[in-house]
């Protein structure tokens, strides 16, 4: 087991509190952790975030704050944002966003006028709600239009009907990056068709981060992306929060650091902060590069798994860190899915798929990963026996006996591979 976080104080003061938290450490620690979004951070990353950080009003930026008693603030903020440039080889960082969607947010500000349009992925397809869902808000105010895949069977965007859309659409932002979607993307062929119609190429790499930082999957910067958001605490490891990230341009950079502050935030989190930097000074640890391979290494075994007992992945497998199953030939939806393999102490969501019939509290999809798992060290064996475990669950949902069986197992194999304290 990791260290329990020490409560002293909270244990003293607030029971109530520090109980529910025991609770969640224990869930935690007994369960694995399939959300392909979640993770667990090193106890030096807590440490951070749980700083005295936190007392600390800090709006703008180093050198240049509202308030007095900085010089520890911006010490913090300047190596936050210097790791954040050495990890992903570009000029300009802003650490300051409080998670990714007010970093997208803060994008479209920063760049584009009332009324301009925003191209980006359709949600059912793997994008974002930030990305243009209609019950965003910034919807009343930009105009987003959507491309797909061509083929949902491969993950093959349709790049054809992505340039006919620009050119015809004139975006101001051409938006790549997504949240249920397992493959690789052509950073080239879409920098490229941004650039045909003057629109700027942006990467919402919030899921992939990780994967780009590790080396396993590629820089967009590296194929002519202009900026690049992510959060900080999926495949990256982070604490909770968001990041922008500007290839060179100056006055992009300019801009963004405007819009996040005072823009649209007050302000930030120095705490989180804190934990970024050291989040980032991991990352930037060789030890890093292998746990990213692991992360993908692990995904492709577990889709071996599905592919053998001829279960429906979107795309066809997965590149990534994620799988998007279609779980309806097991007869059940998403949700009645999800809710069972949390009974045998599995954690993943229920997810909508491609064109999904489904409504997106009952859809027809799960979506699952391997980042949390191979913080944990789980390897390609470890994941093709959860894989078969979740497999039997669907096939027997409501089989009280399997169930209890499986939960046995899922406990000792999480109890064999405990939460690590320092993951390298
Ligand atoms: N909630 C995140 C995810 O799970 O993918 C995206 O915002």
């Amino acid at each position: 087991m990791s260290t329990p976080q020490p409560l002293p104080f909270l244990e003293a003061h607030d029971e109530e509190v520090a109980a529910i938290i025991r609770g969640e450490e224990h869930r935690q620690e007994e369960g694995l952790e399939l959300i392909p979004s979640e993770n667990y951070v090193s106890q030096a990353v807590r440490e951070a975030s749980g700083s005295i950080f936190t007392n600390k009003y800090s709006e703008g930026y180093p050198g240049k704050r509202y308030y007095g008693g900085q010089e520890f603030t911006d010490a913090v903020e300047d190596i936050a944002r210097e790791r954040a440039k050495k990890l992903f080889n570009c000029a300009y960082a802003n650490v300051q966003p409080h998670a990714g969607a007010p970093a997208n947010i803060a994008v479209y500000f920063a760049l584009l006028q009332p009324g301009d349009t925003v191209l980006g992925m359709d949600l059912s397809h793997g994008g974002h709600l930030t990305h243009g869902h209609p019950v965003t808000y910034v919807t009343n105010i930009f105009n987003f239009v959507r491309y797909k895949m061509k083929d949902v069977e491969t993950g093959e965007i349709d790049y054809d009907e992505m340039r006919e859309t620009a050119l015809r659409e004139k975006p101001k932002i051409l938006l790549a990056g997504y949240s249920a979607y397992s493959r690789e993307l052509d950073y080239q062929r879409i920098a490229d068709i941004a650039h045909e119609v003057g629109a700027i190429a942006m990467m919402d790499a919030a899921h992939i981060a990780g994967l780009i930082a590790g080396g396993v999957h590629k820089n967009p910067f590296e194929y002519g992306f202009d900026i690049v958001t992510t959060t900080t605490h999926k495949t990256l490891r982070g604490p909770r929060g968001g990041l922008i990230l500007v290839r060179d341009d100056e006055e992009i950079a300019k801009k963004i650091d405007k819009s996040v502050f005072p823009g649209l935030q007050g302000g930030p989190l120095m705490h989180q902060i804190a934990a970024k930097a050291v989040a980032f000074g991991e990352a930037l640890h060789p030890s890093f590069k292998a746990y990213a391979a692991q992360v993908v290494k692990n995904a492709a075994a577990m889709a071996t798994v599905f592919e053998r007992e001829g279960v429906r992945m979107l795309g066809g497998g997965t590149s990534n860190h994620l799988i998007l199953a279609d779980v309806t030939n097991f007869g059940i939806n998403g949700a009645i899915a999800e809710a069972a393999l949390d009974e045998v102490g599995i954690t993943l969501n229920k997810n909508v798929i491609a064109d999904d019939p489904n409504p997106p509290m009952r859809p027809s999809g799960i979506r699952f990963g391997t980042p949390a798992i191979t913080t944990r060290g789980f390897t390609e064996k470890e994941c093709m026996r959860v894989a078969e475990l979740m497999i039997e669950v669907l096939k027997h949902h409501d089989d009280i006996n399997v169930k209890e069986r499986i939960h046995e197992e899922i406990k000792a194999l999480a109890t064999k591979f405990p939460i690590p304290d320092a993951p390298f």
